[in-house]
């Protein structure tokens, strides 16, 4: 594999800082996000070629948006529609500290994402397709897209990661389980949040990671991934199971954005050839990373090193 091609909606991000919530909070910090943005950006820190498709409005966010990818080295292919207005995300800190996150995206020029927009994407053997749940949640155009992004993943030898990802402010579990199923039956290397699992595992009984990787081996899935926060990540790869605990975290902590970035740390030490282990290290190293910062990936982009073995390293250099 050479190059990642990834396919979602880029919003716009205002997040409210320390000062409480928007309701009362004098100022907002402006950002950008979406999944496959954020994982996106985190293989570009890595040096791994990606490429970003999808559709911005024709707006002030838009603009913001595409030039952040760029600046942070993704390759932007987005389609400029004046149908929509850019997508926005807004979070906001509740006084016990818990974050919270606001959607104003319906109708958005992101959530318009047509299958005539991805006809023309290059694909081939060397080329990993990622793509996550929250796209086919979108709009009926954009379940679309991505039906036709996995025929032409399939016709040309792509590689297919898919990443559960499943946001109940989008679409409620009923409806979304049968797409996530169908998506990754396509797919060869799932992502999941544990807590994710019984979205393709409806009979499943429950469990922590290991017991959640194994039983999607058990069914069918070659390469899995399950992240469980701080209680680590377990991944199963034909039938093999390695697992690794979660950096540990001091100070505050943001866990917007951590799933993202730890796909990107995996899936670019992947495009680089390495093991099972150092792929868990890497995604395990990033995710901590993104949570260091209120914002979904601007911790990644800070990380000074990418070297696993850096993980307790003094994060103080003078
Ligand atoms: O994974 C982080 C995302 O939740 C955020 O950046 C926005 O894509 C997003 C979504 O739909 O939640």
């Amino acid at each position: 594999i050479e190059r990642v091609v990834t396919v979602g909606e880029a919003l716009a991000v205002f997040r409210a800082g320390d000062d409480g919530p928007l309701w009362c909070a004098p100022r907002v910090a402006v950002s950008t996000g979406g999944a496959e943005a954020n994982v996106a950006m985190a293989l570009a820190r890595c040096g791994t070629p990606v490429s970003w498709y999808g559709r911005v409005g024709d707006d002030s966010l838009g603009r913001r948006v595409v030039r952040e990818l760029r600046a942070e080295g993704v390759d932007v292919h987005a389609v400029v529609d004046p149908g929509g207005p850019t997508g926005l995300l807004v979070k906001e800190r509740s006084a016990d500290g818990r974050t919270g996150v606001v959607y104003y995206r319906r109708g958005s020029a992101g959530s318009r994402l047509s299958p005539e927009d991805v006809e023309r994407i290059p694909l081939s053997p060397t080329t990993l397709l990622h793509l996550t749940g929250i796209t086919p949640a979108l709009s009926d155009g954009a379940r679309s897209a991505v039906d036709h992004l996995l025929d032409r993943a399939g016709a040309a030898g792509a590689t297919v990661s898919f990443d559960v990802n499943h946001r109940g402010r989008l679409w409620p579990a009923g409806t979304a389980s049968p797409v996530y199923r169908a998506i990754a039956a396509r797919a060869q290397l799932v992502f999941a949040g544990v807590d994710e699992v019984p979205y393709l595992l409806p009979a499943w009984a429950g469990g922590d990671a290991g017991a959640a990787a194994l039983a999607l081996a058990e069914r069918g899935f070659a390469h899995v991934v399950v992240t469980a926060g701080a209680a680590g990540a377990v991944a199963c790869v034909e039938g093999t199971r390695h697992a690794v605990p979660a950096v540990p975290l001091g100070g505050p902590v943001e866990t917007v954005g951590a799933g993202d970035a730890f796909v990107g740390g995996y899936l670019a030490d992947l495009v680089a050839g390495r093991p099972a282990e150092h792929r868990l290290l890497t995604g395990a190293r990033l995710g901590a990373a993104a949570c260091r910062h209120p914002g979904d990936w601007e911790g990644v982009a800070d990380l000074s090193g990418l070297d696993p073995a850096d993980v307790t390293a003094d994060p103080v250099s003078r």
